[in-house]
């Protein structure tokens, strides 16, 4: 009975109790991210029915072409968190450089920036497949009062304070974690209400299925070529399934209820891998973790990798541990020659 299930407001709330000290801003801020899931969440619903489908024309940093509801994702997420100046700064992957909050009330004294990416998978949107927001939450390290600066995006992913994402799929789900476990909540549209569906979410240690883009299987290191043969063999519980959506957020959530492995690692034509480390490798990460799982680069924690570059890409193994554990160790039988 829906009635039963705490609503995402109820739980920011009591979980706003737990710090007895807390000023409520981060409480403030994830209610934000509720307001734009439900109103991005309207607009892909509806994707196919209005004339917000295909190219809008434009080309953001990644020099991808910009789906309208790419843009549109992105200023509704920027309207909830820079204009109600929550924040004092925040980071999309669609804009090139951060945006300071300037706003009315000195939005240099709040503590928290923002990393997201608006609407990953984009791609998708024209063939009706799931999409997703991704975001992290950093405390700033320049003073307060200050206009933020690039080494308050710049941190370790270790240093976040909260991280989740939406996905827009059959169902629309809120994931996130604060540092104390990571739940998920479930939209009924009727009433735009986020009810508490998954709590205490936990990465399954194991699995049977593995996502990666085998399309660039001739591009991959062997590490991973090796890892593949392994899951294909037919030993033990294996051979495993092979699911790539195309749409990590969707692969991801898929993984974290059944169990499985995320892969995207370098390739020659993505030397550095293709997902990027702010604002979805790390988020990513903090959420996996939480919940019991692993996320590397094939050689070291996602977590501890020091960012220089707001945009910068990072490969990413991630999911079930033992299955990432197994694919680390085929990384590790060849030099890590990033
Ligand atoms: P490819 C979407 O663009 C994305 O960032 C991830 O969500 C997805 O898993 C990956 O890229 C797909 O990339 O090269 O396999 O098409």
């Amino acid at each position: 009975m829906e009635g039963s299930h705490k609503t995402l407001g109820e739980f920011i709330i009591d979980n706003q109790m737990h710090f007895k000290y807390s000023s409520g801003e981060l409480s403030r801020l994830i209610n934000s991210i509720r307001l734009a899931a439900k109103i991005v969440n309207h607009e892909v619903n509806k994707a196919g029915l209005v004339d917000i489908l295909g190219s809008s024309g434009d080309t953001n940093i990644q020099g991808e072409d910009q789906q309208k509801l790419d843009i549109y994702a992105h200023d509704v997420f920027m309207s909830a968190l820079v204009n109600r100046e929550i924040v004092c700064g925040i980071a999309s992957e669609e804009e090139d450089e951060f945006i300071t909050v300037q706003g009315k009330h000195n939005a240099h004294d709040n503590k928290y920036v923002v990393l997201i990416d608006p609407l990953d998978g984009s791609s998708n949107i024209d063939v009706n497949v799931s999409v997703g927001t991704i975001f992290s939450v950093f405390r700033r390290v320049t003073p307060l009062g200050m206009p933020v600066r690039e080494e308050d995006f710049l941190q370790k992913g270790s240093e976040q304070v909260a991280a989740g994402y939406i996905v827009y799929g059959t169902s629309t789900m809120l994931v996130y974690t604060t540092g104390h476990g990571v739940n998920g909540f479930t939209l009924n549209p009727a009433i735009g209400a986020f009810y508490l569906s998954h709590p205490n979410m936990k990465f399954p240690k194991t699995g049977q299925i593995f996502s990666i883009n085998e399309g660039n299987y001739a591009h991959f290191p062997q590490g991973v070529k090796d890892y593949i043969k392994y899951c294909q063999a037919e030993e033990d519980d294996r051979p495993y399934s092979f699911r790539y959506i195309g749409s990590m957020v969707s692969d991801f959530h898929r993984n974290m209820i059944k169990g499985g492995i995320y892969i995207y690692p370098t390739t020659t034509k993505a030397p550095k891998g293709k997902l990027r480390l702010l604002y979805e490798c790390n988020p990513i990460a903090f959420l996996i973790e939480q919940a019991g799982g692993k996320a590397s680069d094939g050689y070291r924690r996602i977590m501890d990798i020091e960012p220089t570059e707001l945009h910068q890409r990072a490969p990413i193994f991630c999911g079930s541990l033992n299955m990432v554990e197994k694919a680390e160790s085929f990384m590790q039988k060849y030099p890590d020659d990033s």
